[in-house]
């Protein structure tokens, strides 16, 4: 499918050097595609940058599907997340592999993009609540949300929950996801979520979605932290940008069937 013509990767990313995919019949054997993967997490888990753009070059050349890119750095990074725990990197290593990932996005993007569904789908709210400065997790979901026609409004790193409620109220979006991923930053979750339905007094307030947690350390931390932010009255959690983009895709279609649009009448916030 086409992307809608209003969904434009931004200058820069890359699409001069475009990766593409081979015929078919001429890219990579699909039994050889778990190898390649495993060695680029191999390249990415030892720091190796130039290695690691190469192979992501390479492996869209193949055409292997971004998404499984993606989803090699995610695991790739809790990995590098893991080592610094133990010591074995510092936190020079979580910025390196932070850059490795943001430069390989250059090269995915266009493919995001061209992959998109297109077509205007709604307009979501996304940001890194405050005291927290991670953002590729949110920036993958901000460039799906983008190639699926989405306009995306967002607030970047370290957003205090006063930031969020005012753009809410400006902007009406369709939802709000909320990046997280350190577990100290709770507590300003839980101002937002406040603030928001103290503002809304229960009439329809958008959704709000939590996102990012699932990189704050192995297993039972994401789940306890996922719980947190449950309990805190979070309306949906997500796991990756997949997932954020079929929810938002359903929130969309939801909300399409309720109608009228309800006005808030928020003048306790404006
Ligand atoms: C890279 C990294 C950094 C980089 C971030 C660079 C950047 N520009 O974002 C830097 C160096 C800045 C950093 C700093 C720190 N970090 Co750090 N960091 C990481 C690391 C290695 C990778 C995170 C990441 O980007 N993963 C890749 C992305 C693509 O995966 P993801 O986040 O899961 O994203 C996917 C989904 O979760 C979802 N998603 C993610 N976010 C969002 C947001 C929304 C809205 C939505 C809808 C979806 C969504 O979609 C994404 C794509 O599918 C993790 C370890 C790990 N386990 O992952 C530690 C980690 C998160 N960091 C950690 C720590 C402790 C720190 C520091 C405190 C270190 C220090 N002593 O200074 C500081 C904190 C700074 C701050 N105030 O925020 C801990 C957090 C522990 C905790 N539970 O609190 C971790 C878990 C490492 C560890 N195991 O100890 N870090």
């Amino acid at each position: 499918m086409k992307p809608s013509p209003q969904i434009q990767p931004p200058p820069g990313w890359g699409l001069e050097q475009e990766n593409k995919p081979s015929p078919p019949g001429q890219g990579l054997k699909p039994e050889n595609k778990p190898l390649k993967l495993d060695k680029l997490r191999k390249l990415i888990v030892a720091l190796n940058e130039v290695g690691a753009l190469r192979e992501v070059s390479d492996l869209l050349h193949d055409g292997v599907s971004p998404h499984d890119i993606l989803q090699c750095f995610q695991l790739s990074l809790a990995e590098i997340g893991e080592m610094y725990q133990r010591r074995e990197y510092y936190v020079a290593g979580l910025i390196l592999s932070g850059e490795i990932m943001r430069q390989s996005m250059r090269l995915l993007m266009p493919r995001l993009v061209r992959e998109g569904g297109g077509g205007r789908s709604g307009l979501i709210i996304l940001g890194t609540i405050e005291g927290d400065i991670h953002e590729l997790g949110k920036n993958i979901a901000s460039y799906f949300l983008e190639a699926y026609g989405f306009e995306v409004v967002d607030l970047g790193v370290d957003v205090p929950p006063r930031v969020f409620l005012k753009e809410i109220l400006q902007r009406e979006p369709d939802a709000v996801g909320v990046s997280l991923l350190l577990t100290s930053c709770l507590a300003p979750l839980k101002r937002l979520v406040h603030l928001v339905h103290e503002t809304y007094h229960g009439r329809a307030a958008p959704p709000i979605f939590v996102g990012g947690f699932l990189a704050a350390g192995p297993g039972e931390n994401s789940a306890a932290l996922a719980e947190a932010a449950r309990a805190l009255g979070v309306d949906h959690i997500v796991r990756d940008a997949f997932e954020t983009l079929n929810l938002c895709l359903q929130l969309v279609r939801d909300r399409s069937e309720e109608s009228p649009k309800t006005e808030p009448g928020l003048e306790a916030a404006s």
